[in-house]
């Protein structure tokens, strides 16, 4: 799976899986047809990343996914990970990219049209437009809502692969789609579910 035919963006946060089920809740994602895999430890310490990256990191290479680590450019490239993922205050695309090297995939988190055309100028290779919704996940972040999607896909998704975010569950979902966006991110919704390897194919499903 490459990163531009990529519709579904999965996220192994830490905050919802604990270290010890890490693997096997990636090889649901995996299975149920995650295109793309992140690893997000927000309260974890970096020692932590890493040992779970590694992990992380083979079962994304045998099933052909993407891997991706949130804020660590240099864990990224230490462990010969797919690319980074960082946010507004994470510095700029040539601090990453030095740190990455060429060939990595580094991507954006954007929460306005502004910011994403930014994103887009800099050039980033992929972003995250979000939260569309409030979510537990990313607390104390209003939703930016629906009503941008479609000229975000037009001006900026066209251009390079665009990942709405933030409190999409498969009831938000239908709504989401109508409203013009093309690939997405599921955090909680997967982690939470029981059937995370069904619940994932589900989400594959309603996005095919
Ligand atoms: N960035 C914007 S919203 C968000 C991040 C990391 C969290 C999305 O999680 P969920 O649980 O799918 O709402
Ligand atoms: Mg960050």
């Amino acid at each position: 799976m490459s990163l531009s035919s990529a519709r579904l963006y999965c996220i192994l946060d830490l905050d919802y899986v604990a270290q010890t089920e890490a693997v096997r809740v990636t090889s649901q994602l995996l299975e149920g047809g995650a295109d793309v895999l992140q690893l997000r430890g927000k309260n974890h310490d970096v020692e932590t990343i890493r040992k779970v990256g590694r992990l992380l990191l083979l079962l994304c290479r045998e099933a052909g996914v993407p891997f991706i680590i949130n804020d660590y450019p240099d864990l990224a490239a230490e462990l010969d990970a797919d690319g980074v993922h960082i946010g507004q205050d994470d510095g700029s695309l040539a601090k990453a990219r030095a740190v990455v090297g060429e060939g990595k995939i580094i991507g954006r988190s954007t929460h306005s049209l502004e910011q994403a055309r930014t994103a887009l100028a800099a050039g980033f290779d992929y972003i995250g437009f979000g939260p569309l919704f409030p979510t537990p996940t990313k607390r104390g972040r209003p939703g930016i809502g629906l009503l941008n999607i479609s000229f975000m896909e037009e001006e900026i998704g066209s251009k390079i692969p665009a990942f709405c975010i933030g409190g999409i569950t498969p009831a938000t979902l239908p709504e989401v789609l109508a409203a013009g966006a093309r690939r997405i991110v599921v955090v909680s919704a997967l982690l939470r579910s029981p059937d995370i390897r069904s619940a994932t194919h589900q989400f594959k499903t309603l996005l095919a």
